[in-house]
Order: structure tokens, then C-alpha cells, then sequence
């Protein structure tokens, strides 16, 4: 089981993968510099996919590494068995339906036949500076980043209502990552892991991050623009690890 990973006491790194993003060599190259920083997890996804590789992604991750795979759909069609496992992400944040259960609805019988493990996700999108593709996308407006009682509030609910993660999300490529001060009042008050993700471009706002109280930070478009950031980032979330461990 993977969520047994997933709510590790240690810091973990998560790589997303944008299908789109990435082509053959880039991808390998990715892959290899995950193995060297020892990265935790592959997120793979994206709100909106041009281009129909995510299968194929997918398959060269899992054909070159021992790195679990988690997709981090968009939406209902981003499903694949060869996958661990997938985040079931219901938009908590936001009030549009289709996104807080009307394509899990459609994903369900799918997910079930792919037979691959289901982890329930409160996804909550903070504002990250700019509009993202995310709020585009599904039509939702993002929880004001200087409101974190409202982020406090929603994931609450969502642990009530039996979510097994929160995500607190700025947005891929986001001006502005989550504040230290939403991060902190989130964690303090839930029991369940918390991922953060969105804007994260550098070692030292990895490092802020977790401190603040994220269990899992998630790193996505810097990586397509410097690859070569992963071992410092990866070491600044996992130098949190050193008392533990
Ligand atoms: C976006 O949280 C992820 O869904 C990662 O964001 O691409 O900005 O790193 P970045």
C-alpha cells in the first residue's frame, strides 16, 4: 500500500511529470536525476493534456525506475493500471460539482477494473499571484493565500469526511508558493499528511515549506526548465529528515 509511504513521519519529495512537457530524452533524464536524489514519488498529470502520451509516460517511468508512480489526473481520462496508484482528488476548495464528484462518478468503474490503489484527496487551490490553469479549468475560485482560516475550515471537512490527504495547491508554475503561515495553520489542525505544491522553485522555499509543516512537497515546472535543481532541492526536503532517521 502506498499511503502507507505517503504518511511516513519523514519529508518526502514528489516529481510531477506533465506529460506534455516532456520528450523522450528529457523524460530519461529526469527519471535518472529522480534515482540519484532519491526521490519519493512520481506525480503524473495535469489539468489539461494537448497531446495523448500520458500512458506512455508512464510506461518509460516505470520501465526505468523503482520510483512509485501516483497519477495526479486532471480528469477522468487520465487513468492507467500500469500506475501504483492514483490521487482521487475531490476540488474542496471550489463549488463546481463536476469537480467535487461528478468525475469521480465517471471514473470510479474505470479505476476499479484498473484495479489500481484509490487514495481519497481533499485538493484545496490557494491563490498562487496569477490565474492558474487549474481554477481555468475547472471554473473555481482559488482561497485568497492571506485566508488561512478558510484553508483551515475546508480541510477539515475534508479530513471529517474521510480524505486520507490534503493538498494544498498554488498552481502549477505559481507567482507565489503557499505561505508558511497557511501551511502551519493547516497542519496544526488536521492529522492526516499534508502535500504541498505549486511554485516551488528553489532549495530554500523546499526547505521553508517543510518546516512550516508540509509531509510532501511536490515540484513540477522548474524541473522542466532546470533539471539540474533536483539534487539540491531533494536534499533540502530530506536534510529534515536527519534526526529522525
Ligand atoms: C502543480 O503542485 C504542482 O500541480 C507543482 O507545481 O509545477 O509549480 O512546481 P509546479
Amino acid at each position: 500500500m502506498l499511503y502507507t509511504k505517503l504518511k511516513s513521519t519523514s519529508k518526502q519529495l514528489a516529481v510531477l511529470i506533465d506529460p506534455d512537457k516532456q520528450n523522450k530524452s528529457s523524460l530519461s533524464l529526469l527519471i535518472e536525476l529522480a534515482k540519484n536524489a532519491r526521490v519519493d514519488f512520481f506525480f503524473v498529470g495535469g489539468s489539461l493534456l494537448l497531446e495523448n502520451s500520458f500512458e506512455e509516460t508512464i510506461q518509460a517511468i516505470k520501465a526505468n525506475s523503482k520510483i512509485p508512480v501516483i497519477i495526479f489526473p486532471g480528469n477522468n481520462y487520465q487513468l492507467s493500471a500500469k500506475a501504483d496508484a492514483i490521487l482521487f482528488l475531490s476540488l474542496i476548495s471550489g463549488r463546481n460539482p463536476e469537480f467535487l464528484i461528478g468525475q469521480h462518478v465517471v471514473a470510479a468503474p474505470l479505476i476499479k477494473e484498473a484495479n489500481i490503489e484509490t487514495i481519497p484527496t481533499g485538493y484545496l487551490l490557494i491563490d498562487g499571484g496569477r490565474i492558474s490553469t487549474t481554477s481555468y479549468i475547472t471554473q473555481t475560485v482559488p482561497i485568497p493565500n492571506d485566508k488561512p482560516d478558510i484553508a483551515v475550515a475546508t480541510a477539515l471537512a475534508g479530513e471529517m469526511l474521510g480524505m486520507k490527504l490534503i493538498y494544498l495547491e498554488a498552481g502549477s508554475g505559481a507567482v507565489n508558493s503557499v505561505s508558511a503561515e497557511m501551511i502551519k495553520a493547516v497542519k496544526k489542525n488536521i492529522s492526516i499528511p499534508l502535500i504541498v505544491g505549486g511554485g516551488i522553485r528553489t532549495a530554500e522555499q523546499a526547505e521553508e515549506i517543510c518546516k512550516a509543516g508540509a509531509d510532501i512537497i511536490v515540484v513540477g515546472n522548474i524541473l522542466e526548465k532546470e533539471p539540474g535543481l533536483l539534487m539540491e532541492i531533494s536534499l533540502a526536503v530530506h536534510s529534515n529528515n536527519k534526526v529522525t532517521e
